[in-house]
């Protein structure tokens, strides 16, 4: 079984989705429980990919790889994940604010919640901050997730918060801000939780603001 999940881990890590279906089809034949292979075998090695990252020792390309990677084994393993809620660590409602068209760095930090366990429902470029709050309420989010690359567009982060307070979802609702231009300075000034500089480092932020 070790032999198994080491594998997994490495070859997520490495990028390499044709060795990831391989072996996690070969696991589950030789009785691995699905469980196991998720959480000791691939995200493990995303994990490891995701410090690299955060030391500057990968880069995006590699992280996109192992994504793309990770999520061929997510794939095959999710129909006997389906109905346990085991893979599900909380839901995260993202987009780019309004005004703002980069997507970029919004999609990377949206696979690696994906890939880490988190549902995800992605509202695209230029969500104007209805949108938000409307998602907000029909998804049941735990955590609101903007991304703005402009410095232009950063105010309406704010702008969200405050209508996310006017509904009453604040304290529901925990908040992650990101993007080129933002600050844990930004953030704290905003009156916000959450802030991560890259996408590695969103999925540690989004697992702590879920014990908050
Ligand atoms: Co634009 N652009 N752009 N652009 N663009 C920048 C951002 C800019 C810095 C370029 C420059 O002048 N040097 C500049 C902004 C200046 C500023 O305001 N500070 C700029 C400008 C001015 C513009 C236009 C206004 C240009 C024009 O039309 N005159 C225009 C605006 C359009 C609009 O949005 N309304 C524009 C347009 C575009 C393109 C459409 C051509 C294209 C976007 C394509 C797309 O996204 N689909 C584009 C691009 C590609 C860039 C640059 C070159 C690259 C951005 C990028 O994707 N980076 C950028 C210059 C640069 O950064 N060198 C630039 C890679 C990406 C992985 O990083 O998005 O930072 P990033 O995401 C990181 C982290 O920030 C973090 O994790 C990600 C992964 O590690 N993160 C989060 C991001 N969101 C997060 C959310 C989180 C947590 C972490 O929690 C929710």
């Amino acid at each position: 079984m070790e032999s198994y999940l080491g594998t997994i881990s490495r070859a997520v890590e490495k990028g390499d989705d044709k060795q990831v279906l391989k072996i996690v089809r070969a696991a589950l034949t030789g009785g691995v429980p699905p469980i196991d292979i998720l959480e000791k075998g691939l995200v493990p090695g995303i994990q490891a990919l995701g410090k690299l990252f955060k030391e500057g020792q990968a880069y995006l390309p590699e992280i996109l790889i192992s994504t793309r990677a990770m999520n061929r084994g997510v794939e095959e393993l999710r129909p006997y994940l389906a109905g346990t809620n085991i893979y599900n660590k909380g839901t995260v409602v993202l987009g780019t604010v309004e005004g703002d068209l980069h997507d970029i760095g919004k999609n990377l930090v949206k696979l690696m919640l994906k890939s880490n366990g988190f549902n995800v429902a992605d509202l695209g470029t230029d969500v104007s901050t209805e949108s938000f709050v409307r998602a907000a309420q029909e998804h049941s989010a735990d955590i609101i997730g903007m991304s703005a690359l402009l410095t232009m567009t950063m105010g309406y982060m704010p702008k969200v918060t405050e209508a996310l307070e006017q509904e009453g979802l604040r304290n529901k609702v925990k908040i992650m801000i990101g993007g080129a231009p933002i600050t844990r300075e930004f953030a704290d000034s905003i009156g916000v939780e959450g802030f991560a500089e890259d996408c590695a480092s969103a999925v540690d932020e989004a697992t702590r603001l879920m014990t908050l």
